[in-house]
């Protein structure tokens, strides 16, 4: 017998360890087809197979049967803005027309601490019923929009990472603040919230566009303060941004120079979207650790352009996956992927099934240094974890039987799956969203 908490039978899909390329994580890909995984404080106590482990149940506790279902470690979103939840999907802009036209006046509302409450619960809700259990999440500008969101997040004891927006150019009025105001309130929400639960903190720098020196330099001041926190902005997006850098910024050769001149790269850093990148800009990310967050719905959705996967591969940049709501189109980590596998198409790359969901668990993890913690079902674990079914819709049912293995399974559920296949997400070793 085994002293646990909960038992889970049920068939299991992870990656062992972090990987280099894609051909080692086919290597490392686990399935177990018939399984139990033992749970004790929130952590993972042990899995095994079933004719193995069925010794240590208790027959008083027995365990939580999941035949039929499919249970993957937690989806880990690495970029995503909660204040634009409810603008997702407005139409007709690139990205610098579409913030003053649609996302600054949403974000203007999060002054309103009964407003940031109810759509921190609302997007938290979205997050778990997506199958999400970790993300790296902007707020505004607002220090209440990050006290509901992290209010909401330590009630359901996640392992979250959030921080305030800073931004001191470039803004409307109503929505911009000075590089010392931003410093006190970034290191005041830190002191309260970096470490508190599972929670993390990441300073948040809109991006170059709306920061003026003193307020990179603000941030490089908290970086030294606080080297434990994360560090979360926006590189290389879009073309037009490119250009407005290099015209704001002519003292630096290239986009990511200006982070990497005030300290912002770095192992804690993650760049999202990093598109149009030079190759001196990949082996500055590669030489200081940083990472970054491949955003496949919102970069189709605004025009931004294609992510280079094998760019990233080659230069070994950690990468993670977002599904950046809003400019992204869903909350649905598996939709993302059946996008990001249509980018790599239009690039003539192919995206494995084994591959696209280490991107969305263990190489998310990795990408946020979370990959001790989470990412997988190895023991010692936290035990974060989805409850999926393959079969929830006629054309899945249909299509599922034609399925060879787990690979082409996996497959058609990035390619057909959504919201409607997360039968249950697990966080810290409880449930806390079934169907
Ligand atoms: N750059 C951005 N890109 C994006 O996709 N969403 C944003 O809110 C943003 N701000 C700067």
């Amino acid at each position: 017998m085994m002293e646990y908490q909960t038992a889970i039978r049920g068939a299991f899909f992870d990656i062992a360890r972090v990987c280099d390329s894609a051909d080692a994580i086919s290597q490392h890909a686990r399935y177990l087809e018939d399984g139990l995984l033992f749970i004790q404080h929130g952590k993972i106590l042990a899995q095994m197979p079933w004719q193995e482990g069925e010794q240590y149940l208790d027959p008083h506790k027995g365990y939580t049967d999941l035949r039929g279902r499919l249970l993957l470690p937690g989806f880990v979103d690495t970029h995503i803005h909660y204040p634009q939840t409810e603008m997702i999907g407005a139409f007709g802009e690139q990205l610098l027309e579409w913030l003053t036209t649609y996302t600054f006046p949403v974000e203007s509302q999060f002054a309103d601490e009964a407003y940031a409450k109810e759509i921190a619960e609302f997007f938290i809700n979205q997050l778990v019923s997506n199958g999400t259990t970790t993300a790296l999440v902007f707020c505004t500008l607002h220090p209440e929009s990050v006290e509901a969101l992290f209010t909401e997040a330590l009630r359901l004891n996640m392992r979250l990472i959030a921080g305030k927006v800073m931004m001191d150019r470039h803004a409307p009025d109503y929505l911009s603040e000075d590089a010392k105001q931003s410093y006190r309130q970034t290191r005041a929400l830190i002191q309260r919230w970096h470490h508190r639960g599972r929670l993390g903190y990441a300073i948040t720098p809109r991006f170059a566009p709306t920061s003026s020196p003193e307020l990179l330099a603000a941030v490089s001041l908290l970086r030294e303060e606080f080297p434990d926190t994360w560090l979360q902005t926006h590189l290389s997006e879009n073309p037009n941004e490119v250009a407005w850098v290099s015209d704001l910024w002519p003292e630096h050769e290239r986009y990511l120079d200006v982070y990497h001149h005030y300290g912002l790269t770095g192992e804690r850093s993650v760049f999202a979207h990093a598109i149009h990148l030079h190759h001196s800009e990949w082996q500055c990310l590669h030489d200081t650790g940083s990472a970054v967050a491949f955003c496949p719905t919102s970069n189709l959705f605004l025009g931004s352009g294609l992510f280079r996967l094998p760019a990233c591969w080659q230069h070994r940049v950690r990468m993670g996956i977002g599904t950046d709501v809003g400019a992204g189109t869903t909350f649905s980590m598996l939709r993302t992927l059946g996008e990001a596998y249509k980018v790599g198409q239009l690039q003539s790359y192919r995206l494995r099934a084994s591959e696209a969901f280490y991107h969305a668990t263990l190489g998310g993890a990795h990408a946020l240094r979370l990959d001790d913690k989470i990412g997988n079902f190895a023991a010692g674990k936290e035990a974060d974890f989805v409850v999926i079914d393959p079969d929830v819709t006629p054309l899945q049912r249909l299509r599922n039987r034609r399925c060879q293995d787990i690979y082409e399974q996996l497959f058609v559920l990035m390619t057909l799956g959504d919201e409607r296949n997360i039968s249950e997400t697990w966080v810290n070793g409880e449930r806390v969203w079934s169907t």
